[in-house]
This record gives C-alpha cells, sequence and structure tokens, in this order.
C-alpha cells in the first residue's frame, strides 16, 4: 500500500456535513421503519428462535439490515447517542441470536431449509455474509463493539472450515469484507480465503442461469487476464474493490496491474459523465465501450457506491490521482442523486435523460420519480453506509505526509498533526487549511488539484490540474494554505465515438454535474433545448424550490422549433435542411444534477445539443 487512510478525518460542516446530519436524523431513522416494514428483522427473529418458513423478501433481505447497521455504526463513531446505541445493540443482538450454533448465518436459506451453499450462484449466502462482515468491522472500529465482530468471526471460522472448496458465490462482496475481517482481527485465513476467491473467479465454475452467460456472475474471465469490466455493474465493482484488498495484502503486483488496467478501461469506455456505471437494464449491467446511452442509462446507486470503494482501493494502492478524481466525481453525480435532498426518497436507477412522455412503468424508472424504497432496497443502505463514513475518504497519509484528497470543511487527524478545514466548496473552490498541531519536523501537505482545475493556486502560485500539488515545510501551528480550485461554468463535450451525446455538450462547474430540468423552463420542453454556440456561462442566483445555496448555472440557449412535419414519421430526406429550425433566444438554468426530481420528477437531460 502506497497511502494509509487518515482514520480521523472528520466533516465539521458545510455541504456535507448538511448531507450527513439529512442521512442520521433522517434517512437511517426512515431505513430502519422501512427494513423492519419488509421483514427483513422478522426474518432473524424467526431464525433465532429456529423456526422453519415464513421468510419475507429477497434472499438477500438481511443484507438490508447489515448495511443499515453498518451505518449506525459509522455514526455512532461520529457522535453516539442513546437512540442510536440502542438500536445498534437491539438489531446486533438479534443477529447474533440467528447465529446457527456452528456458525452459520443466511435467514433465507435457514427458513426455507434449502441445503446450504447448494445454489450459491443465486442465494447471497456469501453476499450476505460479507456485509454483516463489514458492519461488523465498522462496529469494532467505530465504537469498539464486539457483538457483531464475534458473530462475523464465527461466520468467517465456519467459512475457512466449512465451505465446500473451491466454490463461489454468484454475487461477489464478501471478498473485500473477508479482507477487512482479516484487518481488523489479523487471522489470516480470512484473508486467504479471499485470495482463493478471487483466483478461483473466472473459471467458469459457477452454473449458468437462464439466458445469461458467465460474464454476469463474473466468472468468464480471471481478474488477473481481464482487461475491462463486464457484466453486472455492482458485482463488478464490489469484486474489483476486493481483489484490489487481496493484491495489496498479498504484495500481489501482476494483480493490481491487471486492476488498474481495467479501472482505465472503465473510466475511458464505460462510465457516464456522472461516473454512473451500468447501461444495460437487462441483468443490471456493463454495456459494450461507449455504449452509455442517457435514458436508458442504469447507473444504479450501489454501483456508484461500489466504485467510490474500489477507487479509494486503487487510490490507496498507487497514490495517483486520477482514482481520487473519479471518487469524487462519483459522490456528487452518482451517489448523492440516489438520496433526495430530504433524506426521505430514493433513486436506484440514476437516467442521465428523461423525456417528455417517457413511460413511468417499473419502479425503478427515473420517469418515475424517487421512489419511499424499493422491494429490492439495496440502494438506500448503501448510500447510509458511505455517507456515515465519509470522513474516512478525506485524507491519507504516508512516510511523507499527509494527502487531502476531498475537500469537506472539517478537520484531518494525520501523522501526528492536526488540520483543519474551512471550504465553502463546492460552490465556491477556496479552500482553507490552517495547521492546528504538527510535528517539530518537515513534511509534506499534499493537495489534490481535480483533473478540471484549470487555473487553480495555491497561496497565489499556480497549482497543476490533474495531480497533487506538494507543499514540504516544517510547519507552525497556526500556519495557513490557501487553495483555489477556480470553480466556474464550463462545457464538456464527449468523444466521438459516444455517438449518442455527438453534437451536444453537458455544463459541469468544479465537481458537479449539471442538467437542464422542466420546472425552471415553463415557456419550452426540456427535450426542445438546446445551447447557444456563444452560450455565455454565469453563474445563477438561487432558483425557486431548492435550497438557496445551490449555484446554478445559466447559459443563452434556443428553442427548437416544433414544424409542421415533425408531427408525422419523425425523419426526413437526408438531403434537407441540416440545420434545426429555432425559436429566439432564450435563457436556460441548468441545476447540479444530484438535485433534480426534488420539485417533482419531470423532464430533464444532461446533453443538450449546441447549435
Ligand atoms: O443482488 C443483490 C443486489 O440487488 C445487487 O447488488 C443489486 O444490483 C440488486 O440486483
Ligand atoms: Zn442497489
Amino acid at each position: 500500500m502506497t497511502l494509509r487512510p487518515a482514520r480521523a478525518g472528520r466533516v465539521g460542516g458545510g455541504f456535507w456535513a448538511a448531507r450527513q446530519r439529512v442521512n442520521r436524523d433522517v434517512t437511517i431513522p426512515l431505513g430502519g421503519t422501512r427494513i423492519r416494514e419488509s421483514g427483513a428483522f422478522a426474518n432473524l427473529e424467526r431464525a433465532a428462535r429456529g423456526s422453519a418458513g415464513g421468510h419475507q423478501g429477497k434472499v438477500f433481505a438481511d443484507s438490508d439490515v447489515y448495511k443499515w447497521l453498518e451505518a449506525l455504526a459509522w455514526e455512532r463513531g461520529r457522535a453516539d447517542n442513546g437512540v442510536l446505541a440502542k438500536a445498534y445493540e437491539e438489531a446486533a443482538g438479534l443477529v447474533a441470536a440467528a447465529q446457527a450454533p456452528d456458525g452459520y448465518l443466511h435467514t433465507h436459506t435457514q427458513l426455507t431449509g434449502r441445503e446450504r451453499y447448494s445454489d450459491l450462484a443465486s442465494s447471497h449466502e456469501l453476499y450476505c455474509a460479507g456485509h454483516l462482515m463489514q458492519a461488523a468491522v465498522a462496529g469494532s472500529r467505530a465504537v469498539g463493539d464486539d457483538t457483531l465482530l464475534r458473530v462475523a468471526t464465527r461466520l468467517a471460522d465456519h467459512l475457512v472450515k466449512d465451505l465446500p472448496a473451491d466454490t463461489l458465490d454468484g454475487h461477489p462482496e464478501i471478498e473485500t469484507a473477508l479482507a477487512e475481517l482479516y484487518r481488523e482481527t489479523g487471522t489470516r485465513p480470512y484473508l486467504d480465503l479471499a485470495a482463493r476467491m478471487v483466483t478461483t473467479r473466472g473459471g467458469e465454475t459457477l452454473p449458468l442461469k437462464g439466458h445469461h452467460g458467465p460474464g454476469i456472475r463474473q466468472d468468464r474471465v480471471p481478474l488477473r487476464r481481464a482487461t475491462t469490466v463486464e457484466g453486472h455493474a455492482v458485482r463488478a465493482v464490489y469484486l474489483a474493490a476486493g481483489a484490489t484488498d487481496v493484491a495489496v495484502e498479498t504484495a500481489d503486483e501482476d494483480l493490481l496491474a491487471a486492476l488498474a488496467r481495467q479501472w482505465r478501461d472503465m473510466v475511458a469506455t464505460k462510465t457516464y459523465l456522472t461516473g454512473g456505471l451500468g447501461s444495460v437494464w437487462y441483468g443490471e449491467q456493463f454495456g459494450g465501450p461507449h455504449e452509455l446511452t442517457p435514458e436508458t442509462a442504469y447507473c444504479e446507486t450501489c454501483a456508484a457506491v461500489g466504485s467510490v470503494q474500489w477507487a479509494w482501493r486503487m487510490l490507496l494502492a498507487t497514490g495517483e490521482a486520477d482514482f481520487a478524481d473519479l471518487m469524487e466525481r462519483t459522490l456528487y453525480n452518482a451517489v448523492l442523486p440516489g438520496l433526495s435532498l430530504g433524506g426521505d426518497r430514493f433513486f436506484y436507477v440514476n437516467a442521465l435523460r428523461v423525456r417528455a412522455g417517457a413511460n413511468p412503468d417499473d419502479r425503478r424508472a427515473a420517469a418515475r420519480g424517487r421512489q419511499d424504497w424499493y422491494g429490492t432496497a439495496c440502494c438506500p443502505p448503501n448510500v447510509m453506509r458511505l455517507f456515515s463514513s465519509l470522513g474516512h475518504y478525506l485524507a491519507s497519509e504516508d512516510e511523507e505526509g499527509v494527502q487531502v484528497h476531498l475537500y469537506a470543511s472539517g478537520e484531518i487527524r494525520a501523522r501526528g498533526a492536526l488540520l483543519e478545514v474551512r471550504t465553502d466548496y463546492p460552490w465556491d473552490g477556496r479552500v482553507e487549511i490552517v495547521v492546528r498541531e504538527t510535528p517539530d519536523r518537515p513534511w509534506t501537505l499534499a493537495l489534490r488539484i481535480p483533473a478540471w482545475a484549470d487555473g487553480a493556486g495555491v497561496d497565489g502560485q499556480p497549482a497543476r490540474a490533474g495531480g497533487y500539488h506538494r507543499v514540504r515545510r516544517t510547519w507552525r501551528p497556526g500556519d495557513r494554505i490557501t487553495l483555489d480550485l477556480a470553480v466556474r461554468p464550463r462545457l464538456t463535450a464527449a468523444v466521438p465515438r459516444l455517438d449518442v451525446a455527438r453534437g451536444q455538450v453537458a455544463v459541469e462547474r468544479g465537481p458537479l454535474v449539471y442538467c437542464l430540468e422542466q420546472p425552471d423552463h415553463p415557456g419550452a420542453i426540456v427535450d426542445d433545448l438546446c445551447v447557444a454556440a456563444d452560450p455565455a456561462l454565469r453563474d445563477g442566483s438561487p432558483v425557486a424550490g431548492l435550497p438557496a445555496e445551490v449555484v446554478p448555472v445559466l447559459a443563452r440557449g434556443r428553442v427548437h422549433a416544433h414544424r409542421e412535419d415533425d408531427a408525422g414519421f419523425p425523419y426526413r430526406s437526408a438531403d434537407g435542411p441540416r440545420e434545426p429550425e429555432h425559436t429566439g433566444p432564450v435563457d436556460l438554468t441548468f441545476v447540479p444534477y444530484y438535485a433534480w426530481a426534488n420539485r417533482g420528477a419531470g423532464p430533464m437531460t444532461i446533453w443538450a445539443p449546441m447549435h
């Protein structure tokens, strides 16, 4: 590992503190209620009583409880209170009671009487075990709780001893969890089991189901040989995150190089502008290279969470800024849109465009707006646990000093130093870092300058975009350093191979991707809006219905004129006029994509034609 996480990062104010507050006060309590309503707690209660039958919900219902428990654990670590502690302890006690005497735990299998490990392609037994282990590691790290840790180690010990040789779960997840449990406990067989699973994967050992080939379950190509990501997007990034853990812990440079190759290909050919992953609804999968259609984007919120986890591990392994750049893009534009501003409604699928008249039939369809929960409720608690642990991702440390990757008001304690960070980022690019405590010897403060931040500066000196700006000195308490990340609106175009966005532009501002949304354009349908060739992008004043701190971006635009013959067959001779006709100039208002669908669901687009 090149860098080590600075565990004592704390978000203390500004943008992310507000999101964490909503997560703690609204989303996590609501999650407890919804998970109870889904029957997932009842499953544990029945398993604890040793009953048979009566399992409610999906085969992976247990994982909803575990992800929620993980969020509770991180929250308790940030600020414990009686309410959180009680909820955590009750649920953890229930999980412990549901565990079989030999350490096995998976309520669907326990209650249905299915033979253990007889249908691992679909059963999610190890997937659930992995989420339990992650919750246990969180409980142990955050508050020193050992109730869940004992359950997790008994389960892991059982797996090490009794899991049939060479078996895999159809849904990777346990790999990263076993590696983390090894880090927490020092029990080497947990890491060995994770490494074995990473190596076995790709050998087509899982039985095929339905129309799917082995790729959807990440079992077509061994990871060491793979050149890209494929199949179910969440499975792909969870597996890659676990494989990165294994590569780091076993010093497997070939595996790490293979993962870096896959990551670069994913970013270059299979990642939406938002950082979202997965463009194929069928099987929730990655599409082919540059198959990134905006309206049918799947971009499952869980895939974004998994992508952050993978990028973070790659960042620690390599120290390269690209990984942090994608983490930031994904956090703001692919994870955050999964949650309403009020914290009580969710997107599972995050489309980049919704057309007027889009069919809202599927509950996951963005055209239907955010939902208050889902039958497959993997995404909401995934957002909860990530937001609760956000402080961990701010910074890292190494022998040289401290690296700051994400900018948020708060504190970073690393390498014997205490840094206070003050910023109004992402609305403003100015970040002030004050050294509160420091060792009395030289060390390097490395500040990430995002690839988009042309014109950035540190203490008035130019700082190159796309990398780390390093300042080495013997710091003194009270020293301060000011970073200016040149946050201003900019236009972004797609590479020519991305033909679905050819001739179109998107607006970005700092780390935020923007969109056009119907409530801001009462005089026209969003589908007809285009950006003028001389758009004169500028910051606007607050828009109705969104929080006052949200900075909209204004642009000159035009409206495609609706022509008589547009009402018929929507094609005409290629010899006809190429340029669409327009009505007179209009002002376009772009709002941050994460904030869309908080004023009702309707037409929205990230890409707009430029004429
Ligand atoms: O299979 C468990 C979870 O349900 C996956 O990670 C999601 O994609 C959803 O299918
Ligand atoms: Zn999900």
